[in-house]
């Protein structure tokens, strides 16, 4: 690690790591791994990458370690709670982006024996969580009082332990919940793989490869729901069809050759095509419907 490489944590492996490692493929980085899996290093631009657990990525950019990492918003939420910052704190690692990966919700969630799904019936009771900070803000603004047991991982079975009456976990499907007797009741905080940054400025050299990364970062995720559609459409039909098309901005229209009462219309739509919105513009008389994947976008 150099000052002259924009230094970034990822985690070495679990949920986040395939997501990310996709993303910076996506972004044209190559990544070389030292033997030791601690480092590795892009070779397209100027970064040199540390491999960690995600629990120590939000410590490692507060602290200037690393001048940007990709981390669950959970763990960096958890982190700047535990650590009594407010959330524009100029000291504090900050949230550049979101990257629409590794997306879940830290969830209350009582044994389904419980009567009632309310919030009050949390009160006084004692609720595990590995997300102490975050639980007790979730309650304090719901003005519930309870308690909160930390455990690092399993928090699941604490109920059946007795270690506590319900908990405070992540959850994606929710079938872990229901393999163990638990209902989700409410929703402490929506997460999804950030990338934050260090205080203070970068240096000119390291900006720039900062800037450049970003860039490509903004384009995978513009291009990620993009779609290129092309379609004939019945003259009259044209403002009706073009209403339809989500997320599409001045689609281009164009005359077919020897057809006065048919035109073609190719647009770029940042918004999910459905098949039920490809079957509503059949019904407004779209024809030769053709809907193709954008691989690369920048505005
Ligand atoms: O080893 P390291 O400390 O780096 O990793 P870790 O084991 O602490 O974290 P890891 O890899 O499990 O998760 C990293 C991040 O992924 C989390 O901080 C979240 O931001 C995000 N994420 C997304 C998840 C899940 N989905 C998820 N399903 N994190 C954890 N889970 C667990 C959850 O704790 C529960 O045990 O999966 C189980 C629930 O899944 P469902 O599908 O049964 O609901
Ligand atoms: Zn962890």
């Amino acid at each position: 690690m150099t000052d002259e490489r924009l230094r970034l944590a990822l985690q070495k492996s679990g949920r986040l790591a395939d997501g990310t490692f996709d993303l910076l493929k996506k972004c044209g980085l190559s990544i070389s791994r030292a033997k030791d899996n601690l480092y590795g290093r892009a070779r397209e631009l100027p970064i040199d990458i540390l491999l960690v657990r995600d629990d120590d990525i939000p410590s490692l950019v507060d602290d200037g370690v690393c001048d940007i990492g990709i981390v669950g918003e959970n763990v960096f939420e958890e982190h700047r709670l535990g650590r009594g910052r407010e959330a524009d704190d100029p000291a504090a690692a900050t949230l550049v982006s979101r990257l629409g990966f590794a997306r879940c919700r830290l969830m209350l969630a009582a044994p389904k024996s419980w009567a009632s799904d309310d919030l009050g019936s949390y009160a006084a009771k004692r609720i595990a969580t590995s997300y102490p900070a975050l639980t007790q803000a979730f309650l304090n603004r719901a003005g519930v009082a309870a308690s909160t047991a930390e455990m690092s991982g399993s928090v699941e079975i604490a109920p059946k332990l007795k270690i506590a009456d319900a908990v405070c976990d992540i959850v994606s499907t929710g079938a872990t919940l229901e393999a163990h007797g638990l209902k989700p009741t409410a929703t402490v905080f929506d997460s999804e793989a950030i990338l934050i940054k260090r205080p203070g400025a970068l240096s000119p050299s390291n900006q720039s490869a900062f800037d450049s990364l970003m860039t490509r970062i903004d384009g995978v995720i513009a291009s990620r729901n993009a779609k290129y559609v092309m379609l004939n459409a019945p003259r009259e039909a044209v403002a009706d069809i073009v209403g339809l098309l989500p997320g599409a901005e001045a689609p281009t229209v164009l005359e077919l050759a020897g057809r006065d009462d048919v035109v073609a219309i190719h647009a770029v739509c940042v918004e999910e095509v459905f098949w039920s919105t490809l079957e509503e513009l059949k019904r407004l008389g779209a024809t030769a419907i053709l809907v193709a994947p954008i691989e690369k976008m920048m505005p």
